[in-house]
C-alpha cells in the first residue's frame, strides 16, 4: 500500500502553482509490494504443484461435509424441496436451483481448433548448451523448470476420436522464473499457409461441411481438397498429413516442432536464428491406417489413455529439446531456404539439431477441465533472450491466441486461472473485467503515478526486462504482397516424398488415394493430381491409377534429387517403455510358461495384458481382457501361450450330428486378433503349440514371428518391439 506523503494532500481548487506538490515522478523503486491475492490461489497447490499454504482439506470435494457454493453445510442433496413427497417442487429450494443452474453452465466453448487434447505436467532440465546463443535463464545449465504440455488434434471437436488422420498440436508451457514461455508447436515442421490471414480459410476448408456438419475430424472431403489443390502452398503440409506422421502411435512417440524461425539473443545482444525441435526418446512411430480406423471405433481415447497410463505406470515420456542454429544476417535466408516461410523446413543433414535440454512428463492433471481445458497458450508469451521473427504466420498468431481466450474463457482475466498463472510475481496495471479474482491494492494503476510511490517501475536489461531485438526493417513500402521466394510450393514436398522408404511411400499413396476417393467432385481430384504431378511423377501415377484417372504432366521444373534421410521414421531400435503386449491364454496353457512370459515382459518395462475366454482366473493367472473386450490396437505385439481353445460357448451345430464341420478349433475372436496383428506388422509369437497362428494364416517363418519356448519367444517379441514393426510384411493380406 502506498503511504501518503505530506505534499500529496489534495489541493484546494484554484491553489496557486507555487503551492502545488512537485510534479516529478518518484525516481527510485521502493521495495516489492506484498503478494496480491491473485498470486496465492484458493487451491492448495498451484497448477504445477507448488504449495500455496492452504490446508488440503479446504479443497473442493476433499472436505468432510458437503456444502453449498457459499459454504453452508447440506443435509440432503438427493431430493428437491417439495410440497409433500408427491407434491410440486418449491421455488424456495436454493440448493436445487444452485445445483441445476451451475450444471446448466458447465460447458465453455471448445477451442476453435485443437479442441481435442490431453495434457501432462513435468519438468524441463537444461544442459547449458544454449549458453552462447540465448540469455533465457531457464536454458542455463542445470536449470529445472516446471512445464505443462498439451497435445491435440486440430480439426476434430472435443469429443472426436484421437486417431483421426490429422496434424497433432504439441504446446509446451515453461513456468520460468522470468515469466511464462510458451512454445506452441505441432508434430509437423511446416504449415499449410504462409500468412496468418489465410488461417480462417484453411480451417473453414478442413472443418466439416457447413450444411450437414460432416465429416468429423478428418480431411477426406471436398472442401479440404478444394482448398489445398487451389492454394498450392498447402501441399507442403498436406503430404506430411498423408504420411505416417498423420497417425502417431502415441503422443509419446511424436516429434514436436516450433515451426517458425525464432530469434535468440545472448547476454551480449548477439543474435541467431533457430528452429526448435522436440525429439522423443522413444523414437517416432505411427500406426497403420487400418489400426487408426479400428481405434476410432474400439477406443476413441487411444492417445489420451496411452499418455495417462504410461505416466501412471512410471514410464515417464521424455523429449530432448534441440535447436538448429542459423546465422542472423537479418535477411532471413539460409542457403537458399527462406527462413520466414513457414511452409519450409531446414533439412537436419544441412543444419544438425543440437540438444539444449530434456523434458520429462511425470504427472497427470488432477482435473481435466481446470487444467487441460482451461490452459491458454500464447506464442506471444516470450522471455528475455527469445524473440519472434517477421514470419507472417507467426505475426498473426501473436494477435490470435490472446484474442480467442476472450470468448473461450469468458473475459480478460483468464491468466489468473491457476494453470495459466505465472510462477513469478505479477505487477501489471490490468484491472477489473469479468471473473476478476485478484483484490488489487494501491490506488494508482496507471503510469506515471506518484500516489503508489511510482510503482511498479519499469525494468532495464540488467533487471531482466524483455527487450525486443532491434531489427532493421528492410522494406518500408506498405503493401499486401509475399516475397517471390514464397512462390516455391513444391521443391520440399518432392524432397519429403523422395526421402521416404518404400513402405512409407506406399502409405502416402494409399492415403492420397483414400482421401481423394472420398471427394465427390471430380474436378477437385483432377486438380489435386495436377499438384501431385509437380511433387513426384511416380506418386501421381499411382494415385491416378487408384482413382481411375489419367496422370497429368508436371507444370514446374523437376526438383533436384537430394534426399533427407532424417525425414524417414523407419529403422533403428527404440526403448520399450510403456509398450503393451497381449498374452492370449487358454484353460490348458501351462501356468509355468505363462508366468515366464509375463515376468520377462515386466522386467523389460513392457506391460503384458492377459487375454482369455472369460474374466477371473485362467491357468492360475488373473485375466485383464476377455476375447470380447480385447482389441488388437491396444497391443504392440501378441503372444499365444499354448492352445487358447475354441470359443467357450461354441456348441456343436445342429447339423454336426449330420456330419457338418465341428466347432472351430480356435475362438474366432483370437483368430481376428492374430490376423489384425499380422496385417499391422507387429510382433507375433506362439509358445509351444502354433495351431492358433496357423488357423489365422500367420506365416510362422515370416519376419517378426517366433514360435518356440517361453524364453525364446519373449526374446523375439522384445526384439520386434524395439524395431516397432516388421514392415517387410507390408502389405500383408
Ligand atoms: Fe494455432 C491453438 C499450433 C497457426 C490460431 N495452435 C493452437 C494449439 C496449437 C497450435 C498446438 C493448441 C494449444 C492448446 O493446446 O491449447 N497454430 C499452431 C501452429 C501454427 C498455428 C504450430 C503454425 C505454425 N494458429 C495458427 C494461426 C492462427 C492460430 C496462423 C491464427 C491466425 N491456434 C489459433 C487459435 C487457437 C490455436 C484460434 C485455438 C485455441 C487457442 O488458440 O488457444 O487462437
Amino acid at each position: 500500500m502506498a503511504t501518503r506523503k505530506k505534499n500529496d494532500r489534495p489541493l484546494a481548487p484554484g491553489a496557486p502553482a507555487s503551492e502545488r506538490p512537485a510534479l516529478s515522478e518518484p525516481a527510485r523503486p521502493r521495495g516489492p509490494l506484498p503478494p496480491k491475492p491473485d498470486q496465492a490461489g484458493p487451491d492448495t497447490v498451484t497448477a504445477t504443484g507448488v504449495p500455496t499454504g492452504v490446508a488440503p482439506e479446504a479443497v473442493a470435494q476433499q472436505g468432510k461435509y458437503l456444502t453449498t457454493a457459499h459454504g453452508t453445510r447440506l443435509r440432503d442433496s438427493d431430493h428437491s424441496l417439495r410440497a409433500g413427497a408427491r407434491g410440486p417442487a418449491l421455488l424456495q429450494d436454493h440448493h436445487l436451483r444452485e445445483k441445476v443452474s451451475h450444471f446448466d453452465h458447465e460447458r465453455i466453448p471448445e477451442r476453435v481448433v485443437h479442441a481435442r487434447g490431453a495434457a501432462a505436467h513435468g519438468t524441463f532440465v537444461a544442459n547449458g548448451a544454449a549458453r552462447n546463443i540465448c540469455a533465457a535463464r531457464f536454458l542455463r545449465r542445470g536449470a529445472s523448470t516446471p512445464v505443462f504440455v498439451r497435445f491435440s488434434t486440430v480439426l476434430g471437436s472435443r469429443g472426436s476420436a484421437d486417431l483421426a488422420r490429422d496434424t497433432r498440436g504439441f504446446a509446451t508451457r515453461f513456468y520460468t522464473d522470468e515469466g511464462n514461455y510458451d512454445l506452441v508447436g505441432n508434430n509437423i515442421p511446416v504449415f499449410f499457409i504462409q500468412d496468418g490471414i489465410k488461417f480462417p480459410d484453411v480451417i473453414h476448408a478442413g472443418k466439416p461441411h457447413p450444411d450437414r456438419e460432416i465429416p468429423q475430424a478428418q480431411s477426406a472431403h471436398d472442401t479440404f481438397w478444394d482448398f489445398v489443390s487451389l492454394h498450392t502452398e498447402a501441399q507442403a503440409h498436406t503430404i506430411w498429413n498423408m504420411s505416417d506422421r498423420g497417425l502417431p502411435r502415441s503422443f509419446r512417440t511424436m516429434e514436436g516442432f516450433g515451426v517458425h524461425t525464432f530469434r535468440l539473443a545472448n547476454a551480449k545482444g548477439d543474435t541467431s536464428l533457430v528452429k526448435f525441435h522436440w525429439k522423443p526418446r522413444l523414437g517416432v512411430h505411427s500406426v497403420t491406417w487400418e489400426e487408426a480406423q479400428l481405434a476410432s471405433g474400439a477406443d476413441p481415447d487411444y492417445h489420451r489413455r496411452d499418455l495417462a497410463d504410461a505416466i501412471e505406470a512410471g514410464a515417464y515420456p521424455q523429449w530432448d529439446l534441440g535447436v538448429q542454429v542459423m546465422p542472423d544476417d537479418q535477411d532471413g535466408y539460409y542457403e537458399g531456404i527462406d527462413l520466414l516461410d513457414p511452409t519450409k523446413f531446414v533439412p537436419e543433414e544441412q543444419v544438425p539439431v543440437q540438444v539444449i535440454g530434456t523434458m520429462t512428463l511425470d504427472r497427470n492433471p488432477t482435473n481435466y477441465f481446470a487444467e487441460t481445458e482451461q490452459v491458454a497458450f500464447n506464442p506471444a508469451n516470450l522471455v528475455p533472450g527469445i524473440d519472434v521473427t517477421n514470419d507472417p504466420l507467426l505475426q498473426a498468431r501473436l494477435f490470435s491466441y490472446l484474442d480467442t481466450q476472450l470468448t473461450r474463457l469468458g473475459g480478460p482475466n483468464w491468466n489468473q486461472l491457476p494453470i495459466n498463472r505465472a510462477h513469478v510475481p505479477i505487477n501489471d496495471m490490468l484491472r477489473d473485467g469479468f471473473h476478476q479474482s485478484a483484490v488489487h491494492g494501491g490506488v494508482a494503476p496507471y503510469r506515471p503515478n506518484s500516489l503508489d510511490g511510482g510503482c511498479p517501475f519499469t525494468a532495464g536489461a540488467k533487471d531482466g526486462a524483455f527487450i525486443e531485438v532491434p531489427e532493421t526493417v528492410a522494406e518500408s513500402v506498405k503493401e499486401r504482397r509475399a516475397p517471390t521466394s514464397f512462390d516455391d510450393h513444391f521443391s520440399q514436398v518432392s524432397l519429403f516424398y523422395r526421402s521416404m522408404t518404400p513402405v512409407e511411400q506406399d502409405h502416402i499413396v494409399a492415403a492420397y488415394s483414400f482421401e481423394l476417393a472420398k471427394c465427390f467432385e471430380e474436378p477437385i481430384r483432377v486438380r489435386q493430381l495436377a499438384a501431385l504431378a509437380n511433387v513426384d511423377a511416380g506418386l501421381c501415377a499411382r494415385v491416378a491409377q487408384s482413382l481411375g484417372l489419367d496422370a497429368p504432366e508436371a507444370t514446374v521444373p523437376p526438383a533436384d534429387q537430394e534426399v533427407s534421410p532424417a525425414l524417414s521414421q523407419v529403422g533403428g531400435r527404440w526403448p520399450l517403455d510403456g509398450r503393451q503386449v497381449g498374452v492370449v491364454i487358454g484353460e490348458d496353457s501351462p501356468a509355468k510358461d505363462v508366468s515366464t512370459v509375463l515376468a520377462a515382459f515386466d522386467n523389460a518395462g513392457v506391460t503384458p495384458l492377459v487375454v482369455a475366454a472369460h474374466g477371473g482366473t485362467v491357468a492360475q493367472t488373473t485375466v485383464q481382457r476377455t476375447f470380447a473386450t480385447a482389441a488388437s490396437i491396444e497391443f504392440d505385439a501378441l503372444v499365444v501361450v499354448g492352445a487358447p481353445g475354441p470359443a467357450p460357448d461354441a456348441q456343436p451345430s445342429v447339423d454336426a450330428k449330420a456330419g457338418a464341420a465341428p466347432a472351430a478349433p480356435v475362438d474366432p475372436r483370437v483368430v481376428k486378433l492374430l490376423q489384425e496383428t499380422w496385417r499391422h506388422c507387429k510382433a507375433i509369437a506362439a509358445v509351444g503349440d502354433p495351431t492358433a497362428l496357423e488357423v489365422a494364416g500367420v506365416s510362422t517363418d515370416a519376419p517378426g514371428v517366433s514360435v518356440g519356448t517361453a524364453d525364446e519367444v519373449t526374446d523375439g517379441v522384445l526384439a520386434g518391439l524395439a524395431m516397432h514393426r516388421a514392415w517387410e510384411r507390408f502389405p500383408a493380406g
